[in-house]
């Protein structure tokens, strides 16, 4: 019997930064009502969800950098969606700005987390690749200061099994390291989701630009193929705040083929019925781990941060 999951990647077009968080919970819940309608287990919803991208700006007043951060999930903005979450039996996974107080202080993360059909949270991630810069650079159009403004999450890439499926997730930049998906890979991972907020225009190194679209889906086919696994990602997109962000959000199979996408820079569900399954073929031959991975090989990923001196010197 295959396992079929309906999942919608929620792209949502940019959120400006007057609106509310109260807006932008309305239009992912408008999101997840249409969603409904098409038969959706799972909807997945970009990174930063709730709020305008403000690692963009080079903002000093504490309160003001707060005033972008969860203190609590689900909080009295957050509540409806998985009030709706649980009247409608879909799960999602929302990005958002997690202030946390842990070992005595203030933290602040880039987390995701995924709920379950009954509006339970089953599992919390906090971003570990985190792109960027940490100091002001005021000759660049905008800034991106995620180094400054979150600290490298601490919770590893666990998988959990929940909608009878392995599920793990990623934020962002994570997609473009093969490491993040071959960690969940080695627990069996069917599906991995992700939210993203990519600028079209990528200040120290503009030569990058016209590649942005390719780079985002030639990340996700090679995590989903090499880890024989479901990818679904979904873009914060179109012109924030004087930041214009790629859309592309997608939806790729196990093969490595994108089987949907997004045609718009706007709100928009980008739908598959995906069987958790399709994978099972790859994992028992050309990816059996088990048979053909060589660890004892592999050591320098692990002891070296960045390139060194070659392995023949
Ligand atoms: N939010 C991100 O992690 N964005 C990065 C950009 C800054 C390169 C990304 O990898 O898409």
């Amino acid at each position: 019997m295959s396992r079929i999951l309906t999942i919608a990647a929620a792209q949502l077009g940019p959120i400006q930064r007057s609106e509310t968080r109260a807006s932008a919970v309305a239009r992912m819940i408008a999101l997840m009502r249409q969603a409904k309608a098409h038969g959706v287990d799972l909807v997945v919803y970009p990174e930063a969800a709730l709020t305008a991208f403000f690692p963009h700006w080079w903002i000093e007043d504490e309160a003001e950098i707060d005033s972008y951060f969860e203190a609590a999930m689900p909080s009295n903005e957050t509540a409806p969606l998985f009030e709706e979450s649980r009247r409608l039996g879909i799960g999602f996974h929302l990005g958002f700005c997690e202030l946390a107080h842990e070992e005595g202080r203030r933290r602040r993360f880039n987390t995701a987390i995924l709920v379950d059909k009954s509006g339970a949270i089953v599992g919390k991630y906090r971003k570990i690749h985190l792109p960027g810069h940490p100091e002001h650079r005021p000759e660049a159009p905008f800034q991106n200061l995620e180094k400054r403004y979150f600290e490298t999450g601490n919770l590893g890439w666990p998988v959990w099994r929940t909608m009878d499926a392995n599920i793990g997730m990623m934020i962002c930049n994570d997609r473009r390291w093969p490491e993040s998906y071959r960690v969940m890979g080695l627990q069996d991972v069917e599906l991995i989701v992700l939210g993203y907020n990519t600028p079209k225009h990528n200040p120290p190194a503009p030569d990058h630009d016209r590649l942005g679209n390719f780079h985002n889906q030639l990340v996700m086919q090679a995590g989903a193929y090499q880890n024989a696994c479901w990818v679904v990602g979904a873009a914060k997109a179109g012109p924030e705040a004087g930041v214009d962000q790629i859309g592309g959000s997608c939806i790729i199979a196990p093969t490595g083929e994108v089987v949907a996408q997004a045609v718009t820079e706007g709100d928009e569900l980008v739908i598959a019925r995906c069987d958790m399954d399709l994978g099972r073929s790859y994992k028992a031959s050309t990816f059996n781990f088990a048979k053909h991975r060589e660890p004892q090989a592999y050591g320098m990923i692990v002891e070296r941060k960045g390139a060194g001196p070659l392995l023949s010197a």
